[in-house]
């Protein structure tokens, strides 16, 4: 909005002529929305103690989570807070790529708050019906997908890391891929969110690879000097990036260990639907799965331990799936498990960013 109403005055006032760079304004973005949580987050903090959001432990879980009972939990809502309107100030409002993505962290975020909000109040530990909350994920991912498909001058191409030169059109089967890519990445966010500051880590580290790449693909010039698919309007994604780093990086300030807040499903779907649709609009679709490789590794032991159980008889490969609760039971302190999982998505990250370079 910022954009809008300052920038036509740059005529008058020669500095607002700094509103038009993307670069500034992903900046302010990301500093808008670190200060909300700042400002928002011990209020919303002691908020959801009186109303007893508290969270509820399972007795099978690790021992050493059952100190965790009552920590106030839906902090995700501070994190979709602040990216909306951190990103309704500084982005271009004109371009469609800003309300996609819009839609879709804001459509997951309901969804996780409905789920949450039946847990806690319902008292039930199942909040939504599995099937239901999977059909309402599905429902939007693929709203958003047809529309990018229908889109003048979308490409239903995909980008193969490593192959530049290969560039498969899907046709119709990229709205399957891009409902699955959005879907998914929303649920192995949720699954890996079982530690202090596992979840919001691994996904900032995501949304600055994604500033990145949004960035990359929106400048003509930068794309075709690395051969990547160059995305009309996906520049002022990065706007977007700023303000879930900001936020990520806001809230982390609260969840990391010892937690005064969890994010809840709130946050976790809002955060993987959000990645899930930034690598289908900026066109870098599978790269997601090196990118966000924690997610990927959290989401495989859980198939696998599920999936071997069943055939075994009810053996395990981990000790607990997901992974991240397998080294908790090693015996490895949880402050441990959670920042080696995060030096581990710094190195996804740079590999995933090398790729641009490699032809
Ligand atoms: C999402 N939720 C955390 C918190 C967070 C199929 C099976 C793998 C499903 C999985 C499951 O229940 N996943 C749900 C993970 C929960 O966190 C809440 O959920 C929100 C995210 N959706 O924001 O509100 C617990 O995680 C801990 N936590 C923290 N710090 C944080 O910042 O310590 C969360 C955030 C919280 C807190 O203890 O209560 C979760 O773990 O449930 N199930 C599991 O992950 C369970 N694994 C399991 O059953 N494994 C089996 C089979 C099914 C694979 C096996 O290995 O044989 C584990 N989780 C729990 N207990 N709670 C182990 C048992």
């Amino acid at each position: 909005m910022i954009y809008h109403l300052l920038y036509p005055l740059s005529d008058l006032v020669s500095s607002f002529n700094v509103f038009r760079y993307i670069t500034f304004r992903t900046i302010y973005a990301s500093i808008t929305a670190l200060v909300i949580c700042f400002l928002l987050g011990p209020w919303l903090i002691k908020k959801m103690q009186a109303l007893q959001f508290v969270q509820p432990i399972r007795t099978d879980g690790p021992e050493t989570h059952n100190s965790k009972k009552g920590t106030p939990t839906m902090g995700g809502v501070l994190i979709v807070f602040s990216v909306l309107i951190s990103t309704l100030l500084w982005a271009k409002l004109t371009v469609d790529y800003i309300w996609m993505v819009l839609f879709v962290t804001a459509g997951f975020g309901l969804i996780g708050f409905i789920d949450d909000y039946k847990k806690l109040v319902g008292k039930n530990s199942h909040g939504l019906p599995g099937k239901v909350r999977l059909l309402a994920e599905i429902l939007i991912a693929l709203f958003i997908s047809c529309l990018l498909y229908l889109k003048p001058g979308f490409s239903s191409n995909i980008t193969i890391p490593f192959f530049k030169t290969i560039l498969p059109d899907l046709g119709w089967g990229y709205i399957v891929l891009s409902t699955f890519i959005i879907v998914g990445a929303a649920n192995a966010v949720n699954l890996t969110d079982g530690l202090d500051g596992l979840a919001i880590g691994p996904a900032t580290i995501c949304f600055v690879t994604y500033l990145l790449f949004a960035y990359f693909a929106g400048n003509y010039k930068i794309a075709t000097y690395l051969q990547i698919p160059q995305v009309t309007g996906a520049g002022e994604l990065t706007v977007f990036c700023g303000a879930m780093v900001g936020a990520g990086l806001g809230f982390l300030w609260y969840n990391t260990y010892p937690a005064q807040i969890f994010m809840g499903d709130v946050g976790s779907l809002s955060l993987g639907g959000a990645l899930g649709t930034l690598a289908i609009l900026t066109k870098q679709e599978i790269i997601l799965a090196i990118v966000g490789g924690i997610f990927v590794i959290e989401t495989i032991s859980v198939i696998f331990q599920v999936g071997w159980f069943k055939v075994s008889n009810g053996r395990r490969i981990f000790r607990m799936a997901p992974i991240h609760h397998h080294f908790e039971l090693k015996g490895w302190a949880e402050p441990k498990v959670i920042v080696r999982f995060w030096i581990i998505s710094i190195i996804f990250a740079l590999v995933a960013i090398s790729t641009l370079k490699l032809r």
